[in-house]
Order: C-alpha cells, then structure tokens, then sequence
C-alpha cells in the first residue's frame, strides 16, 4: 500500500485520527496501548514496509544510529539523554549519536552516514517534513529499518517501520480550547495574540501552529504577530522584543515551546510588563515551565513527552521478535492548567 500524505493534509488527517474517522493509516480507528499511548490499530507490515529489526552481524547487541534534531530546547537535552541511558549493552543496544544542529541538510547526510557505517536499526527524529523520500529509500534498499520518533513526516507509510512521539495538532487543539474556555470565563471577548512558531517546516510547528490558525478563523480571534523564534530561548526573547519595539496591543502569548516562553517573559520583564497580565500558553512542560503554571505566569501548556528512548525499544524489540507493532502511537499527553499543574510537577521532565 503507498499512501501519500501531503504537508497540509497531516494535521487534519491526525485530527480525524483521533477523532476515531481516520485514514492517514489505512482507515483505522486508534486504540489505546497498555502504556496509555494512543496507537492506530493498523500495522507496520500491513502498510507495505517489510523490513524487520535484526542483529545483522550476530554480535548479540543492536546498533541504533539515532539522527536527532539538536540540542536546542529543554525538551531535547531530556529527549537526548532518554536515549542516551535506555540504548546501553546491559539493555541489548548500543547508540551512535548524530547532532544534526537543526539543519536538515546536515541531517540527510547524518542519516546516509548512518547507513555506510551499518547499523541495525536508524531512528530518526526529522528537523523538518520535506524532501526525506530518496534518503529513506536508501536505508530501505540498504536493509536498514527506520523509526521515525519525536516528530512525525508525511511521507508514504512504506518508507519507515514505524512513528513514535507526540501528536502536534492534537496538543496544539488542547491548547486552543483552554484559551476558549478561559476567555469565556474570565469575560475575554478580544483575542490579540503573539504567535512565536517553532522551526518552520517541522511538524511540531506545522501540528501547533494550525491548530491556531483554525481555531483563530473559528472563533474571530486576530493574530497580531507571527513569527518563528526557532524553539530556542534566545530567539524567543528576540523575537519578542521586536515585537514590543512595534507597541502594538496583544493579549495573548501562543508559544510553540516553553523555551522560547522564557524568552518572551524576559522580553516583557526587560521592557517593565508584568507577564501575568497577559494570558501566556505553551508547549511541553519542563519542570520550570510547569512552576510557572503553579505561580500563575503562564496559563496553560500542551504537554509533550520527551522520554521516548525505552518506549522506542521497545517497539524495536518487538520488532525483532517478528511482533505486530502499529504504525504510528502516539505519547499520553493533557494540557496542563492551574487544575493538574501542582500534580504535573511531580513527573515534570527537565529543570
Ligand atoms: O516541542 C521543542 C523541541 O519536536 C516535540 O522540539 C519537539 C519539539 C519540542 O525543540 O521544545
């Protein structure tokens, strides 16, 4: 079976997923897993890729190559050292780390490295959603099964083994509805909001960023300023900054990570704004974003998980034993609000 699935249609389609109409996977209805993770029912080999786990040279141990992102955010230093302490030998693994610094060219070249050096196994977490069809095709050719993890692509099903991670649009519709809620509830009939998007072109963005853009064209909400602060906090405070420089009115903060939320709060303490007055949502929930919700400095954040590394061996494992593993799961995430922050705090990832 080869379906493709378009950069637009990707949201939309992981909307109706969850909604239980799907059909970026076949036409199935999602499933929840004994972790709690929500997984389409579909399977990998029923999507056309055969390709297995295998200890290929018999030593005993499976190679993973993991091509990450970067190093730019909270979230991807506890993403990075998830893997970092599940992919050991005492667990059957072992991990060759590459460091794409956020650009994807780099990481194309990251992942034929991977394949010349002949690792078992490639997980992939993709800067960005394009142009990843003729490296895939090369690990497939090489026998080289691929996870995709963290962020999802929109290319054919029989490109990879399987995807593991977050479901964006889905986080970003959580986040949305809260500044709904909020807005009816605390008489908040104008919405003017900062739109500080994460690296364009990733899905994380793509997934949060039109899960505003529709629900901005729903409810008559205005975005006053839109730009990417690059999911770091230096850009986030820059990018804020010269926002401030406009002295336009706003009253709502939509930030795609918690680290470019920091940046901002500094922006608006830098130029003697009380943060609190303005309704700040975020994403992922690093341990200090998550106080924040607890002191009231940021209303909500859609929560990400970072620790995919033992959950991704585990599919790998399954794998090997010839399992059915579905196409694509999805982390358990909530929205974290004044209601669960307290309680959120205790598990919160990061510092
Ligand atoms: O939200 C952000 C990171 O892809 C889910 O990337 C990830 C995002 C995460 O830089 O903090």
């Amino acid at each position: 079976m080869k379906k493709q699935i378009t950069v637009a249609g990707l949201a939309a389609l992981m909307a109706l997923s969850l909604a239980g109409c799907g059909t970026n996977n076949g036409g199935t209805t999602p499933s929840t897993s004994d972790t709690g993770a929500t997984s389409a029912t579909d399977t990998a080999s029923s999507s056309g890729y055969n390709l297995q786990v295998k200890d290929l040279n018999g030593d005993g141990i499976i190679t993973v190559g993991f091509a990450q992102v970067g190093a730019e955010s909270g979230w991807r230093t506890a993403n990075t050292q998830s893997y970092k302490d599940y992919f050991v030998e005492a667990n059957g693994f072992k991990l060759v780390f590459a460091d794409a610094n956020q650009d994807p060219d780099k990481q194309k070249q990251d992942v034929r490295d991977l394949i010349a050096q002949g690792v078992e196994v490639i997980d992939l977490a993709p800067v960005t959603d394009s142009g990843w069809e003729p490296v895939l095709q090369e690990a497939k050719d090489a026998g080289i099964p691929v996870v995709i993890s963290d962020r999802q692509l929109s290319v054919s099903e029989d490109l990879y083994l399987t995807y593991f991670g977050g479901n964006m649009y889905a986080e970003g519709q959580r986040v949305t509805d809260f500044l709904k809620t909020y807005m009816a509830d605390n008489n908040i009939t104008t919405a003017n909001i900062v739109h500080l998007q994460g690296t364009i072109g990733s899905t994380a963005q793509i997934g949060r960023s039109q899960a505003l853009t529709e629900a901005a064209a729903a409810n008559g909400w205005n975005i006053v300023y839109e730009q990417t602060g690059e999911f770091t906090q230096a850009k986030g405070q820059e990018v804020m900054e010269s926002f401030l420089q406009q002295n336009k009115d706003f009253n709502i903060i939509y930030s795609e990570n918690d680290d470019m939320t920091y940046g901002a709060i500094a922006a608006l303490q830098a130029a003697g704004k009380d943060p609190k007055s303005y309704v700040i949502v975020s994403f992922d929930g690093n341990k200090s974003a998550v106080q924040m919700v607890v002191d009231g400095t940021i209303k909500a954040i859609g929560q990400c998980n970072p620790l995919l590394g033992p959950q991704v061996g585990d599919l790998i494992k399954k794998s090997m034993n010839g399992e059915a593993i579905p196409k694509i799961t999805y982390s358990q995430e909530v929205l974290i609000d004044s209601s669960n922050a307290a309680d959120q705090l205790k598990t919160a990832f990061g510092s």
